[in-house]
């Protein structure tokens, strides 16, 4: 296509787009005036849009495409799983090979005691499934009036009505005339927000003491579970000072309620080890995931199940009645399995541990030099900048002046995904990123950085 033509079929898909899509999480009069932009294409950890920009994915899509774009493998995989067996479903006492052989390897991969699982086809409807699996395992136990599942401000689990109540984003709890009953909210462990005059290990021990006086103040009766992210990610990559988990699991422990690890992000290789749970050492009794669990090639959830939850199930239950139509869909589970086996063919698990991500670390911390950025933290390749108005008073910009949402645009203008959480900037590129993009990241991060504040300064005088 030569330049003119793509410019017109740019214009010509922005008008469609604004005619006929609703877009999720958009602001639709803004898009409106700015139109779409629409990407055609992607290698690796590159997307390149209908006028021909080549953009470095900071993101991998959405926190997914973990093996990278363009995996001719998963292609083959999906083609002959379509031409083997399309659909099947697992109801009804049947099942397939896709999900037989990606149920194996999802036991071997998880803890010991995880080894079971619940299809689903999103991390939403994980989560969905966590609410109806701990309610009903109390129930079997003889305690249905253990209902209530606490979670935490600024969590994000999904966007269903069960998921999105057990998230604490407030837009979207205004904007839901109907939550779920039986869902409470505590603090978040957001140090460089909430910690004040504390150090970071004081502070986490705070955060997780909150979750016992939330069970103290319920009554223990009434607690079914906590749920949590090891690292919230749609939160603004906030990573918890490293006293929390041990307090948190403690804390779980001692008054004997399920803990939830939503490993929807920090799951499959993120946080350089396979699961966030691995990396923090949480044994959790439940374990939603989505995302990486296919890299995004085909929508694919699920729910790992501990033995003690599993068994209650199996020994205690009748027929558990709940389900999707694409449950362990066939051609999402073969693609699931392959994009395991790549993980595990080219370790990419350990690669983020011992090589790309301390070589992400250094270079995403050389940032915080930078007037901006009041805090520069990561972990496995999971990054956020706070960008704040005076870094040495820890003084937040005005949320007014849409700071975040300006260096954003600032960013992909100049060829780089990197998503703002209000003003926390942050990136979860794709495991495979080499060294030279990391720098490459980096270096046009710091060069938006310089952009944005000379738009500000600009602004202000
Ligand atoms: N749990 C966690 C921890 C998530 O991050 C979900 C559950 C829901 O998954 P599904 O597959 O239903 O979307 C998520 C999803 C963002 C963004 O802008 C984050 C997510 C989804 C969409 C946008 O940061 N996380």
């Amino acid at each position: 296509m030569n330049n003119a033509n793509t410019q017109a079929a740019t214009s010509e898909w922005q008008e469609l787009d604004s005619r006929h899509h609703l877009h999720p999480f958009t602001d639709y009069k803004a898009l409106k005036r700015k139109g779409s932009r629409i990407i055609v294409r992607a290698e690796g950890v590159y997307l390149w849009d209908s006028d021909g920009n080549r953009i470095l994915d900071g993101m991998a899509g959405l926190w997914c495409v973990n093996i990278g774009y363009g995996r001719r493998e998963m292609a083959q995989v999906a083609s002959e799983q379509i031409q083997q067996l399309p659909y099947y479903n697992n109801f009804f006492q049947t099942t397939h090979p896709p999900s037989v052989e990606l149920s194996r390897m999802l036991s071997e991969i998880t803890q010991q005691h995880l080894n079971h699982v619940f299809f689903t086809c999103s991390g939403s409807e994980a989560n969905d499934t966590v609410v109806r699996m701990v309610r009903r395992y109390w129930d079997l136990l003889g305690q249905p009036e253990k209902q209530i599942i606490i979670s935490r401000y600024n969590a994000y689990h999904g966007s269903t009505v069960a998921a999105g109540t057990l998230g604490g984003m407030q837009a979207m709890h205004d904007q839901s005339v109907v939550l779920l009953p039986g869902v409470e909210h505590i603090m978040q462990p957001h140090w460089y927000e909430e910690g004040g005059d504390l150090s970071p290990e004081q502070f986490g021990i705070k955060a997780a003491r909150a979750l016992a006086e939330k069970i103290e103040q319920l009554g223990v009766d009434k607690v079914a579970a906590f749920i949590a992210e090891p690292i919230q990610g749609a939160g603004g990559v906030i990573i918890p000072p490293e006293t929390y988990w041990p307090e948190v699991t403690k804390i779980c422990a001692e008054y004997g309620i399920l803990l939830v690890a939503d490993e929807v992000i920090c799951g499959f290789g993120r946080t350089g080890e396979w699961f966030g749970s691995d990396y923090y050492e949480i044994a959790p009794d439940l374990m939603p995931m989505a995302k990486g669990l296919s890299s995004g090639y085909l929508p694919i959830g699920g729910v790992m199940v501990s033995d003690k939850i599993a068994e209650t199930l199996v020994d205690k239950g009748g027929e558990f009645a709940h389900g999707f139509t694409y449950s362990g869909h066939p051609v999402a589970a073969a693609v699931a399995v392959e994009n395991i086996k790549i993980m595990q063919r080219e370790n990419i698990v350990t690669r983020v541990r011992d090589e790309i991500g301390p070589y992400f670390k250094k270079k995403w911390a050389e940032l915080e030099a930078h007037p901006l950025v009041g805090e520069a933290r990561s972990l496995g390749l999971l990054g956020a900048l706070e960008l704040v108005k005076d870094k040495n008073e820890r003084e937040f910009f005005d949320p007014k002046l849409e700071v975040g949402n300006r260096c954003r645009d600032i960013c992909i203008e100049n060829g780089l995904v990197m998503r703002a959480v209000a003003d926390k900037m942050v990136v979860s590129p794709s495991l495979i990123i080499q060294k030279e993009q990391v720098d490459e990241l980096v270096e046009l991060a710091g060069k938006c950085l310089d952009l944005t504040q000379h738009m500000l300064d600009n602004t202000s005088s």
